[in-house]
């Protein structure tokens, strides 16, 4: 097993990593901006080093500097968290060629699995079932008309280098057809370097639902079971929940046997996810894979009792599976609830400032992970998540129950949190009878202010935040770019990325 390693991240998952690795005997090396010097994930650390200021691109996404204090530090290996550098193929490269250890996937994994017609191709050749429409990158628009044709309106035209949401066009329409393909790929070129689109049948309403795998390097690999992760707002999720209201016993062994075959295929080693899309027939289809430890992996961890963090570590230090696909068991229902630091009173405006009170539930089945304590900051820099609560119940009854006694005891103050939202959720009946899909959010508490495309209101409140962070040339651009903008995207990521604060999918 590894002596040292270091973590290449912040906040809570740089937290949630610093404990496994503690319980293990592992010394961690943790890194920080000048605006974390006073983090929770330094305080934790038994070495932390300043890697840059706080604009992730300096500091966080600093590769030179991250591998410098890497090696000078003594680590073996660098766990990456989610985010920042998780996904990023040059990354895993240039740690491996560092002699240092990547702990995830190969870098070929990576590469394959972030093409996305590449990933299609390799799982519709492995069996696994994919949602219909081309796996091969749309060359012109005839060839764009003729695969509408065959799959059928509505389609939805996606990005090959995109992925969580961005850059996608729905169209309903044979006249909207031409426009959206090259939008889409206007889009795709200025948002991933990469102008190439493919096209899928659009499927009206369908649940997300995610199988957590575990491989070795022996080639062993299991599945962890399901998360549902339908309740998400403008491709940020916001509830999780294991089991799935609507995956029984035959349906996950299905859905874990695909996503088994789907690791094997594409060659892939330590913790990933293999995410479907499931429509009203129940019927699933492969979407796309995450070559992280996700966000949401403590329902799975609460519901299987295996610590997924730890398990990472022990694969990549090249040690077998502590378990076999029949030692796994599930147990009970949890559900996360990720708290942003966002006003949901105000269309989820981020909140920033110092929290200055701040009082943790616990108690029967709840869990925290978190970076917060009192008297730490939250600025606009980095992702708004500040917190993971989670409940666990016998029954899904019983963890929405303690899920609405654990938001009523949180309580946090200084920032503006999700925390209500929260609460409105689990009290929603729909929620409770498990009916729930990818529109829920927008179809129970967004029915009467859909914002528009173009709406100018939102992106001029997105400015005002901003502008306090800019120089004048800066806000000049930045009201350009806003001019121009028609995507549905948020306004917050629009003038977020003109500013250089990269937001990642987590
Ligand atoms: C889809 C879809 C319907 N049909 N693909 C959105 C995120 C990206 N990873 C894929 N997404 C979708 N792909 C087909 N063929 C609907 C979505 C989708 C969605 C998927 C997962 C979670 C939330 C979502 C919200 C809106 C749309």
């Amino acid at each position: 097993m590894f002596k040292k390693i270091l973590i290449a991240n912040r906040g809570e998952i740089a937290v949630r990593i610093i404990r496994a690795c503690k319980e293990m005997g592992i010394k961690t090396v943790a890194i920080f901006s000048e605006i974390d010097r006073k983090a929770l994930h330094v305080r934790l650390s038994d070495e932390a080093y300043l890697v840059g200021p706080p604009q992730a691109v300096q500091s966080y996404l600093n590769m030179e500097k991250i591998i410098e204090v890497a090696k000078g530090s003594g680590a073996e290996a660098i766990h990456p968290g989610y985010g920042f550098f998780a996904e990023n193929y040059e990354f895993v490269k240039r740690v491996q060629s560092e002699g240092l250890i990547f702990i995830g996937p190969p870098a070929e994994a990576v590469k394959l699995l972030g093409d996305k017609v590449a990933a299609r191709k390799t799982m519709k050749g492995s069996g696994v079932p994919i949602v219909p429409g081309t796996e091969v990158e749309i060359g012109s628009d005839q060839e764009g008309i003729s695969i509408a044709e065959k799959v059928g309106l509505p389609i939805l035209i996606k990005a090959v280098g995109g992925g969580g949401g961005k850059g996608m066009r729905i169209v309903r329409e044979k006249s909207e057809l031409k426009g959206a393909l090259r939008a889409a790929s206007s889009e795709a070129k200025s948002a991933f370097a990469d102008p190439r689109i493919y096209i899928e049948k659009y499927l009206e309403r369908p649940r997300h639902v995610e199988i957590q795998i575990l491989a070795d390097k022996f080639g062993n690999v299991i599945h962890l079971g399901e998360r549902e992760c339908s309740i998400q707002r403008r491709h940020q999720k916001v509830v999780e929940e294991s089991p799935s209201p609507v995956v029984d016993e035959k349906m996950r062994k299905a859905m874990g046997e695909a996503a088994v075959t789907a690791t094997r295929a594409s060659g892939y080693v330590n913790a990933g996810t293999i995410e479907f899309l499931v429509d009203s027939d129940r019927n699933f289809y492969f979407l796309e894979s995450n070559t992280r430890l996700q966000v949401e992996h403590p329902v799975t961890e609460m519901v299987t009792g295996v610590d997924l963090a730890k398990e990472q570590l022990r694969i990549a230090s090249g040690s077998k599976l502590s378990y076999r696909q029949e030692d796994i068991r599930w147990k009970g229902s949890a559900i996360e609830c990720r708290i942003y630091a966002e006003d949901p009173e105000n269309n989820f405006l981020p909140s920033t400032g110092v929290v200055h009170s701040y009082w943790e539930p616990s108690g029967p089945g709840i869990r925290v992970d978190s970076g917060l304590y009192e008297g730490s900051e939250v600025s606009l820099f980095y992702d708004p998540l500040i917190s993971k609560l989670l409940a666990w119940g016998e029954s899904r009854g019983e963890a929405i129950d303690r899920m609405k006694r654990a938001l009523s005891e949180y309580r946090i103050s200084g920032v503006a949190t999700t925390i209500p939202f929260h609460l409105r959720v689990m009290e929603n009946l729909k929620f409770q009878k498990g009916e729930i899909h990818t529109h829920f959010i927008e179809e129970e508490f967004e029915k009467e202010k859909l914002l528009e495309p173009e709406d100018k209101d939102e992106l001029l409140k997105a400015v005002a935040v901003f502008s306090a962070l800019l120089d004048h040339q800066e806000k000049k651009d930045i009201k350009l770019v806003l001019s121009k903008t028609k995507s549905n995207e948020s306004p917050w990521k629009i003038a977020g990325r003109k500013m250089g604060l990269r937001r990642h999918k987590m």
